[in-house]
């Protein structure tokens, strides 16, 4: 029986191993059926996040195994009737240091590459884009102000609008598909400045796959930053309890080649321009004459976008046909 189980125990650490590094098989961007690990790692941060967290798991399982056997042992060894008469031993100063000291080296192995992570985390580098996300009760706006400072906000998609996107072949998942998702460019370092509504509540900006997580706190301003290294969609929930519809109030970042992010925010800046110019604008004609070529901008802003998107579906899908036909 005590062989049995001491020869089941490597198994069952490799089996709890694998589910640590779990993390490998999880989709990207979003969570996927029957997920075990973490989203999958899309930028610095998240890569080092995983190793961390693949770490931690495996001195987590190796402790619960070794603590596992030393009670079977224990049970089986001494119980009464293998061991009627019990040792009087109750110092031995060598276990003593030993239990002190293993512990205390194992800490120290998860103290530094956590400090160092924390620190890749909290030093932030030199910013190529910055964003302004704003929490409000319950949606998000997100404002570029390093490029003219144009901004929209970012509300979940209806079942509705969600089938509308699903009939064109782009993928838009339920509770996650938002209106206006927020562009960036691919291996770029984008920095974003999180706040929230001055008289509402804290919400939280969060995209796993980046491993961006910061508080957004009325009146004051939070950082996160993150480089996405592939391009495609990531989502994110609003991460800290804000009341009625905390749940329905998701993140989508869609990372694009430079040129498409270039195309995209060169129509965003001038359709706001327009619109200024619309609302400084006297004569009437010529201020619906700037409104409609505010319209005309967004519109093709979005086409931009749209054209992005259906190519980044495209390739996703084929990639997945290709990884089905090689199996
Ligand atoms: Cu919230």
């Amino acid at each position: 029986m005590l062989r049995r189980i001491v020869c089941s125990a490597p198994a069952a650490v490799l089996l709890l191993a694998l589910f640590a590094a779990s993390s490998a098989w999880a989709g990207m961007g979003q969570p996927t059926p029957g997920q075990m690990g973490l989203q999958g790692a899309a930028s610095p941060v998240s890569t080092e996040i995983h190793t961390f967290y693949n770490f931690v798991n495996i001195i987590i399982v190796a402790i619960a195994v070794f603590v596992l056997l030393l009670m079977v042992y224990v049970m089986y060894r001494f119980n009464e009737r293998s061991n009627p008469t019990p040792s009087r031993t109750t110092h031995n100063t060598l276990l003593e240091v030993a239990w002190t000291v293993i512990p205390i080296l194992i800490l120290v192995a998860i103290a530094i590459p956590s400090f160092r992570l924390l620190h890749l985390q909290y030093s932030y580098p030199k910013a190529d884009v910055t964003i302004k996300a704003t929490g409000y009760t319950w949606y998000w706006t997100h404002a570029y102000p390093d490029l003219g400072d144009f901004s929209f906000e970012t509300r979940m998609l209806d079942d509705a609008s969600r089938e509308e996107l699903i009939a064109e072949n782009i993928p838009a998942p339920r509770n996650l598909a938002v209106d206006n998702e927020v562009i960036v460019p691919v291996n770029k370092v984008v920095n974003v400045l999180v706040t929230a509504d001055p008289d509402g509540v804290i919400h939280d900006w969060t995209i796993p796959s980046f491993g961006s997580k910061v508080d957004a706190v009325p009146g004051r301003v939070t950082t996160t930053w993150f480089k996405p290294t592939v391009e495609g969609i990531f989502y994110g929930q609003c991460s800290e309890l804000c009341g009625k519809d905390h749940a329905f109030m998701p993140i989508g970042v869609r990372v694009v080649s430079e040129e498409t992010f270039a195309a995209w925010s060169e129509a965003m800046q001038a359709a706001k321009a327009a619109g200024t110019d619309a609302r400084n604008e006297k004569d009437k004609t010529k201020r619906r004459e700037k409104l409609r070529e505010k319209k005309k901008l967004l519109k093709k802003a979005k086409e931009i976008i749209q054209e992005a998107t259906l190519q980044q579906s495209g390739n996703r899908k084929l990639a997945e046909a290709s990884a089905a036909k090689s199996q």
